[in-house]
């Protein structure tokens, strides 16, 4: 990887925060986003914006086939077999609610379960909470291992043949495991029950194969992965999207309507009604192909480098405690030092000009389990260096100093 190239390609690295040049250490929460990218989205409106799938004019041609072919580059990344399994959303969130309201409402009654794992986001937690509300179903919980990786047992366990959805982040935002989709879509299928994975933090780092991993459903975010922000996409098998009822309703998800109903468009556009963004849709498209370029791989290769010097260098600041497994597992460090506030932490870096997220992450349920409320996360991506590295721990040693004199 040419890392003074791929820097470049992004201005905004070049901004000074608080007199020093940023470091963003926050690229969990959403990444920052390439020249190519940017331009992609400013070309649209510059030479192109047109609405979609309605006009026969020639801007409104060149923006639906652009439209389209972001569909295409998304379904290769990750190995669909067709675009047409793929859906855009406008996040990874909107896309387990498509699930959960599309297919959960008209599949799931009464004594249903859903397993999910106590590692999820809260977007693959409360979608199935609300649909227990009103279905009666069950939710249940995977538990994790004192080192952060999942319990397999407990799936063999927790799914049943009453188990109709299983939802496992394929790598966890907080404590960064990687988890073994492939070995838990086996064990669920074995049972006939579905599986959705969420791939928020997994498609922005490690190659993803859908038929391979043999999942029903995956959901990722297009800001997480480069793109702009407001774009994000369901994977789902097409048969599955062909039985489905569509989740929103009016514009663009019909074949025809007449005062007595209505019938649905085809694959995608049955689930992405009305205008949908466009832009975004095409930036999307552009970050995949950025992604491409430098190579999947190469860019996970990066991170654990990165990541095993910074495990390295943080382990003589006292009173440290790093969440989270040692292998297989992404750039993420989600960290607290004893005595010290996250919040604290995090604003000692940012007079550093340091980005990093203090919180909850969006994964009470996780804390809860590791017994903290809050923590530091660091989480670094393609453009992150060594030096910055160094930086980070200093500002880190610096924080101990002020806060523990
Ligand atoms: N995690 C973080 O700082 P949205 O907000 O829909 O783009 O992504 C939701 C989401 C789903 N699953 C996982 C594993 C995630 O990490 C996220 C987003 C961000 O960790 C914002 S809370």
């Amino acid at each position: 990887m040419d890392l003074e190239k791929i820097r470049n390609d992004f201005p905004i690295l070049n901004r000074i925060i608080n007199g020093h040049q940023v470091i963003y250490f926050d690229n969990a929460a959403t990444t920052q986003r390439p020249r190519q990218v940017i331009e992609a989205v400013k070309n649209f409106y510059e030479t192109m914006n047109a609405n979609i799938h309605r006009a026969v004019h020639t801007l409104s041609y060149e923006a639906t086939v652009a439209y389209e072919e972001a569909h295409k580059k998304v379904a290769k990344f990750i190995n669909a077999r067709s675009w047409r399994e793929i859906v855009f959303t406008r996040n990874a969130t909107e896309a387990v609610n498509l699930v959960a309201y599309a297919w959960g409402l008209a599949n799931l009654k009464e004594g249903d379960e859903i397993v999910v794992t106590i590692m999820e986001h809260h977007s693959n937690i409360v979608p199935w909470q609300w649909l227990r509300k009103f279905k009666g179903i069950t939710l249940k919980f995977v538990d994790i291992t004192d080192d952060g990786y999942l319990k397999i047992d407990e799936f063999e366990k927790l799914i049943t043949e009453k188990t109709k959805l299983v939802g496992v982040v394929h790598a966890s935002n907080v404590l960064g495991t990687i988890n073994p989709v492939k070995d838990i879509v086996k064990i669920a299928k074995s049972k006939g029950s579905y599986v959705l994975i969420d791939g928020a933090q997994s498609a922005p780092h490690i190659k993803i194969d859908v038929q391979d991993i043999g999942c029903d459903f995956f959901v990722a975010s297009g800001h997480k992965m480069l793109g702009p922000t407001g774009i994000g996409f369901l994977y789902a098998r097409r048969e599955i999207l062909e039985q489905m009822e569509p989740f929103l309703y009016g514009g663009d998800m019909i074949s025809t309507v007449t005062i007595e109903g209505a019938t649905w468009n085809e694959l995608p556009w049955k689930f992405e009604a009305g205008t949908p963004n466009v832009a975004g849709g095409i930036g999307l498209g552009v970050a995949v192909d950025y992604l491409q370029s430098i190579g999947i791989d190469k860019v996970f290769e990066h991170e654990k480098e990165l990541l095993n010097y910074a495990f390295e260098k943080m382990a003589d600041i006292p009173d440290i405690e790093i969440y989270g497994p040692k292998k297989n597992r992404l750039g993420v460090i989600s960290f607290n030092i004893r005595g010290i506030h996250p919040h604290d932490i995090a604003g000692v870096l940012d007079q550093h000009g340091i980005a990093v997220r203090s919180g909850n992450h969006c994964t009470q349920p996780l804390l809860a389990r590791l017994g903290v409320d809050n923590t530091v996360r660091a989480s670094f991506y393609i453009y992150n260096t060594f030096e910055e590295i160094d930086r980070f721990v200093e500002a880190l040693k610096k924080a101990v100093k002020i806060f523990k004199r």
